[in-house]
C-alpha cells in the first residue's frame, strides 16, 4: 500500500466516522421524532403531532451549548447538551473529552427521555398503603424530610448509628453521600459492586495496588488485542473509549482483535477471529498460552525478573502442566489455534494487550481467570508500554499514585471522620453472633482494623473489602433477613435491587417486610421496582439537572477530570441527592450540619476543584480538564520516587523496598533498580503480585479448603463445582447487556425500547435441534442451586422457571442459553412494561392519572395488545445468589438449568 493509499484509507475512515457521529446524533433525534410519529389518524391529531415534531427540533442558532457528564451509562462520557428554551434538546459528544474522543453512542440522548418522561418522579411521595400496594400520597419536602430525620435522629443519640443502611447503585457524588453517613456515623455504606465487577478488579488490584482498580490498555497504539469475554463495542465500563480507538487500530493500523465469548457479539463481529469457548474456561486457555509463551521463549524475561513477585523458574514449572491439549478439552479451543495465537501474541509484545470483563471474571474461578489472563501481560512485558496494557493514574488528580505536581482536589472541609472499626470490646462487636466474633478475633490485625460488621464488611469474605470496599451487595438482603443486623432505616439511592440483583424475589421479599426493614426511603429519579417497595421515595434531580464531581482513568493516559452541571432546572420539585442530604443533615443536627454548610451546590464544587490550573469559568465552559502537556503515563513504575517520599526513607537491603514512616506508619513508597529509587507499583512489594499471599491467608481465616481454587496465591485453572458433571441435558444460564439499553434503568426510554423491547432466550442452531424448538416456541427455563459455593440462601433446589421465548442465534455456544438484562419490568411505566397498563408485581399507581399517560399508551406499537410481544420476562428471580469465595463476586455465568419445551395446547 502506497503512502497515498493510506492517507486515503484514513481520510475515508476519518469521513466514515464523521458521518456514523452524525447519524449516531441524527438517530437520537430521529427517535424523538418518531416517538411523536404515531398514527396521525385525525387533522387535529396530525396538528399536534407536527407540533411537537417542531418543538423537539433544535435551532442550532438559538441553542446553548453546555458540556457535562453522561450518565447514560458507566462508561461517564463528556457530552454537550443543546439547551433551547429551557429544555434539553441534544446531546452529542464532548470533543475535549481525551476519553471518548467526542463521540457517544445512542444511549446518550435517554438522558433526555428520563428528564422529560411523562410519568417521572416529580414529587415526594408516602406510602398510604400497605407496603408494595402502590398507593401513595404527594407530600411536602418539609414533610418528607422531618419524618425520615426524626426517625434517623434517636439511632445517631442513643449510639446506634449503624441500623442507618445506605445502599447505592451509581453513586457519581463522588464522596457526597459518604459525608452523609460518615458525618451520622453508620459504616453501613453498602453498594452492588460484587454483581457488577469485584471479581473483575481484585485481580488487577492483587496485581497492581488499589490505585490501579482499572486498566487503560493503549489500545490506541496496539498491534494485538486477546479479549477473554468483554463486549466493548456494546458494553463495557469504557467501552465508548475502546470502540472507536479499537476500530482506528484495526482499520488504520491493521491491529487483530481475537475474542473468546460465548455468543456472537457485536465486539465478537468485528474481532478477526471469534471463538465460542466452553463457559468458564477463559482461565484455561490463558495458562496454556502462558504455557505456549514460556516453552517458546517469548517471555520478556527482564521484565519478569525485575517486576514480578513470582520466581521465573517456579513459574514455569507451574505453566508446564497447562498443555494447549489440556485447554483444548477443558475449552473446546483446538490445542493449534491456542498455540498459534499465543505465539501471535508473544510476536506483537510490547504492543498487545489482553482484555476481559465479566465474561471471564463472574464465575465460581473468574477470578483466578482475570489472574491467569493478566499474568499474559507481565509475561510478554507488555506493561505501560505504547500499544501495551496500561494503567493510568485512576482518580489520577487525586494523585494518590504518586505524581509530579498533579493539582490536588478534594472534598471541601470540615469533612466528617469516618466511623471506627468494630473491635472486640465495642458495643457493635459484642452483638455479633459468637461464631462471627470468633472468625473476626483470629482475623490479621488488618483485617480487624477494618471490619464494620456483617453487612459491610462480610466476615466470610474478607477481599471484598481488603483492597477496596466493594461489598457483597447480593448478600445484603438474605443477611438482613437472617437477622445479621438489624436495621431500623433502609435508604436506597440509584439502585434498582428488587428489579436487577439476582434471586430478585428475595430483595423484594425483604424489602417488603417490614418486620426485617421497618423503613424504606428511595431516592431515585423515576417510579421502578424498588421505589415501589419504599415508604417515601424522594425525586432526585435528573443527570441534566445536577452537579457532580467527575473521576476515571484515562485511556488517553494523562490525568484529567470533568465536570456534571446543571442543563436545565429540576423539573417538578426534584432536588439533588447531595441538597436532600444537606437538609436531612441539619434536620437532624447534633453536629451534622457543620459538615454541609453551603446553599449552593456550586459553590461546593467550585470549592473541591480550587486547585485546577484553569478558572472555574474555564472548567464550566469546556466541562473537562486535560493536562496535555505531560508525558504519557507510560511506564510509570520507573518513575523516580517524589522527593517528599524520599525524606528519611529507609531501603530493605533483601527486597530493595523503600519504606517511608510518617506518623507513627511504615508504607512502601518505592524500590530500588539499578540504583535507582523508581516507583514500582503500588502494592506493598511495589512488584507486581503475580505472586500473592493474601488469596491462601485469606482462605485460611474463613475455612475455605486450600484446595479451593480460589485460595491459590499463584493464577490457576479450577473447574466450577457444578460444571463437573453436567449431565447431557443441563446447559448453562447466562445473561448480558444490549447495546442500546443500560442496566435496570433505561427501559424507559422510548426510543431505547422502540429498539429492543423484550429478551428471548438465546440458543444456537443445534440447541433448538435437540430441544426440538424453533424461533418463537415457549420454553421453561429452569436453573438449580449451585452446590459447594460459600454462602447458599437455603437449600431449596431448584431456584425458580422462567417461561421465555426462544429465538435462534447461529455462533451461539451450544450449551448456552443467554438471556439479556432490562426487559421484563413491571414499574418503570407503561414504556417500560411494553404497554402493559396493569403491572403484575405491585402496583404504580401513582402513574395511573399521570397526563400524557394515555398518549403514551397508544404509541407502544409493540405492546402485547397491538398483537406484539410487550415488554419482555422478568428474569432475575431465577439466577441464584451465587458469591464466589472470598471476594463475593456473584458468579452470573454458571448456572446450570434445564430446558423443556411448552408444547402448544
Ligand atoms: N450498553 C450498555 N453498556 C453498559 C452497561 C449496560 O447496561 N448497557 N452496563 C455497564 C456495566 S454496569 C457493566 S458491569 C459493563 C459490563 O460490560 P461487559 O462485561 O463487557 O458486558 P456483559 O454483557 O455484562 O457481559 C459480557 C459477556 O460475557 C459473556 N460470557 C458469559 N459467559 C462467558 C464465558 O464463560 N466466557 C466468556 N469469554 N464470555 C462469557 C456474555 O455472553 C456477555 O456478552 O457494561 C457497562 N456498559
Ligand atoms: N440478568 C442480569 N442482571 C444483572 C446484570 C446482567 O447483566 N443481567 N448486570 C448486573 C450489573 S453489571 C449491574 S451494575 C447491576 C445494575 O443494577 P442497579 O444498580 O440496580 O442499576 P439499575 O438497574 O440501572 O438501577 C438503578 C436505579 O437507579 C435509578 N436511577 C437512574 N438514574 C438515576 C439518577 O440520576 N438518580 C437517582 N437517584 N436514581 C437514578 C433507576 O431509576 C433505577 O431505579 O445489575 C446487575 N444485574
Ligand atoms: S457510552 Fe455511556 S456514558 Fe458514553 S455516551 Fe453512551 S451512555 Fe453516555
Ligand atoms: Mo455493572
Amino acid at each position: 500500500m502506497t503512502d497515498n493509499d493510506q492517507s486515503r484509507k484514513s481520510i475515508l475512515r476519518r469521513d466514515f466516522l464523521r458521518l456514523s457521529a452524525t447519524l449516531a446524533g441524527a438517530t437520537a433525534a430521529g427517535s424523538l421524532l418518531s416517538c411523536a410519529a404515531t398514527e396521525p389518524s385525525s387533522p387535529a391529531a396530525r396538528d399536534q403531532l407536527l407540533e411537537q415534531v417542531r418543538s423537539t427540533r433544535l435551532n442550532y442558532s438559538r441553542a446553548r451549548a453546555v458540556p457535562t457528564i453522561c450518565f447514560g451509562c458507566t462508561t461517564h462520557c463528556g457530552v454537550i447538551g443543546w439547551v433551547e428554551d429551557g429544555r434539553v434538546k441534544l446531546i452529542e459528544g464532548n470533543p475535549l473529552d481525551p476519553n471518548s474522543q467526542g463521540t457517544i453512542c445512542s444511549k446518550a440522548n435517554g438522558l433526555i427521555s428520563a428528564t422529560e418522561y411523562p410519568e417521572r418522579l416529580l414529587y415526594p411521595m408516602r406510602r398510604v398503603g400497605p407496603r408494595g400496594s402502590g398507593r401513595w400520597k404527594r407530600i411536602s419536602w418539609d414533610e418528607a424530610l422531618g419524618e425520615i430525620a426524626d426517625r434517623l435522629r434517636p439511632l445517631r443519640e442513643n449510639g446506634t448509628p449503624e441500623r442507618f443502611v445506605f445502599q447505592y447503585g451509581r453513586d457519581k457524588t463522588k464522596g457526597f453521600s459518604k459525608r452523609f453517613t460518615d458525618a451520622f456515623g453508620t459504616p453501613n455504606r453498602l453498594n452492588r459492586r460484587s454483581i457488577c465487577s469485584s471479581s473483575r478488579r481484585a485481580p488487577l488490584m492483587s496485581f497492581y495496588g488499589r490505585d490501579f482498580e482499572w486498566e487503560s490498555q493503549d489500545v490506541e497504539n496496539t498491534q494485538y488485542v486477546l479479549n477473554f469475554g468483554g463486549n466493548p463495542m456494546e458494553a463495557y465500563q469504557g467501552g465508548m473509549f475502546m470502540r472507536k480507538r479499537l476500530m482506528d487500530a484495526k482499520v488504520d493500523r491493521g491491529a487483530k482483535l481475537v475474542t473468546f465469548e460465548v455468543r456472537p457479539t457485536a465486539t465478537a463481529s468485528v474481532s478477526d477471529e471469534y471463538f465460542a469457548v466452553n463457559p468458564a474456561s477463559d482461565g484455561a486457555i490463558a495458562l496454556a498460552m502462558a504455557h505456549v509463551i514460556v516453552r517458546e521463549g517469548l517471555e520478556d524475561r527482564d521484565f519478569w525478573d525485575r517486576w514480578s513477585t513470582w520466581d521465573f523458574a517456579e513459574m514455569s514449572a507451574h505453566v508446564a502442566s497447562f498443555t494447549p491439549e489440556w485447554a483444548e478439552s477443558e475449552s473446546g479451543i483446538p490445542a493449534a489455534t491456542i498455540e498459534r495465537l499465543a505465539k501471535e501474541f508473544g510476536a506483537a509484545a510490547p504492543a498487545c494487550c489482553t482484555m476481559s470483563n465479566r465474561g471471564s471474571a463472574k464465575h465460581y474461578n473468574g477470578m483466578q481467570a482475570d489472574r491467569a489472563i493478566r499474568m499474559l501481560d507481565v509475561l510478554v512485558g507488555n506493561v505501560g508500554k505504547p500499544g501495551g496494557f496500561c494503567l493510568s493514574t485512576l482518580r489520577g488528580w487525586n494523585n494518590r499514585y504518586g505524581q509530579d505536581g498533579l493539582p490536588v482536589l478534594s472534598q471541601p472541609a470540615p469533612k466528617p471522620a469516618s466511623p471506627s472499626p468494630w473491635k472486640p470490646g465495642t458495643r457493635q462487636f459484642e452483638t455479633l453472633a459468637p461464631e462471627i466474633q470468633e472468625r473476626v478475633r483470629n482475623f490479621p490485625q488488618m483485617w480487624q482494623d477494618k471490619y464494620f460488621g456483617e453487612l459491610a464488611t462480610p466476615s466470610e469474605y474478607p477481599l471484598s473489602w481488603h483492597w477496596y470496599s466493594m461489598r457483597v451487595g447480593q448478600l445484603v438482603y438474605p443477611y438482613i433477613k437472617e437477622g445479621r443486623h438489624k436495621v431500623d432505616l433502609y435508604m436506597s439511592y440509584t439502585l434498582g435491587a428488587a428489579y436487577g440483583m439476582p434471586e430478585a424475589n428475595l430483595a423484594r421479599e425483604v424489602l417488603a417486610d417490614e418486620s426485617l426493614i421497618p423503613f424504606h426511603v428511595a431516592i431515585d429519579i423515576n417510579y421502578g421496582e424498588q421505589a415501589s417497595l419504599a415508604d417515601i421515595v424522594l425525586p432526585d434531580a435528573t443527570a441534566l439537572e445536577r452537579w457532580d464531581a467527575h473521576s476515571n482513568n484515562n485511556y488517553g493516559l494523562r490525568p484529567y477530570t470533568g465536570i456534571r452541571q446543571p442543563l436545565v432546572e429540576p423539573l417538578g420539585e426534584a432536588r439533588p441527592a447531595q441538597i436532600i442530604w444537606r437538609d436531612l443533615a441539619r434536620l437532624i443536627g447534633g453536629g451534622m450540619e457543620q459538615h454541609f454548610d453551603f446553599e449552593d451546590l456550586e459553590d461546593y464544587y467550585r470549592e473541591w476543584y480550587k486547585n485546577l490550573p484553569i478558572d472555574w469559568e474555564t472548567f464550566k465552559r469546556d466541562g473537562i480538564w486535560y493536562d496535555d502537556k505531560r508525558p504519557l503515563d507510560y511506564e510509570l513504575y520507573d518513575r523516580a520516587v517524589l522527593p517528599e517520599h524520599l525524606v528519611g526513607a529507609e531501603t530493605d537491603p533483601d527486597t530493595g523496598v523503600l519504606y517511608q514512616t510518617k506518623g507513627g506508619k511504615r508504607k512502601a513508597v518505592g524500590i530500588m533498580q539499578d540504583g535507582r529509587a523508581v516507583q514500582g507499583f503500588p502494592t506493598p512489594t511495589r512488584r507486581i503480585a503475580v505472586y500473592d499471599p493474601i488469596f491462601p491467608l485469606a482462605a485460611d481465616h474463613v475455612g475455605l479448603s486450600l484446595d479451593d481454587g480460589n485460595a491459590s496465591p499463584i493464577p490457576t485453572y479450577h473447574k466450577v463445582p457444578e460444571h463437573k458433571n453436567l449431565g447431557v441435558d443441563d446447559y448453562i444460564l447466562t445473561t448480558f447487556k444490549w447495546n442500546v439499553h443500560t442496566q435496570g434503568r433505561s427501559a424507559y426510554w422510548k426510543h431505547a425500547a422502540e429498539i429492543v423491547h423484550t429478551n428471548h432466550a438465546m440458543m444456537a442452531p443445534e440447541t433448538a435441534v435437540r430441544l426440538g424448538v424453533v424461533t418463537g416456541d415457549e420454553i421453561d427455563i429452569t436453573t438449580y442451586r449451585p452446590k459447594g459455593v460459600a454462602y447458599r440462601a437455603n437449600e431449596s433446589d431448584p431456584v425458580g422457571t422462567v417461561r421465555n421465548r426462544v429465538r435462534i442465534i447461529p455462533g451461539m455456544h451450544p450449551r448456552v442459553i443467554a438471556q439479556a438484562h432490562h426487559a421484563g419490568h413491571w414499574e418503570h411505566g407503561v414504556v417500560a412494561r411494553g404497554g402493559d397498563t396493569a403491572p403484575s408485581g405491585g402496583s404504580s399507581g401513582m402513574a395511573a392519572n399521570t397526563p400524557g399517560r394515555d398518549e403514551l399508551s397508544r404509541q407502544i406499537w409493540w405492546s402485547k395488545e397491538r398483537g406484539g410481544t410487550g415488554g419482555g420476562v422478568a428474569i432475575n428471580h431465577v439466577y441464584p445468589i451465587n458469591a464466589a469465595p472470598l471476594v463475593g463476586g456473584q458468579s452470573w455465568f454458571d448456572n446450570v438449568c434445564t430446558v423443556s419445551r411448552v408444547d402448544a395446547v
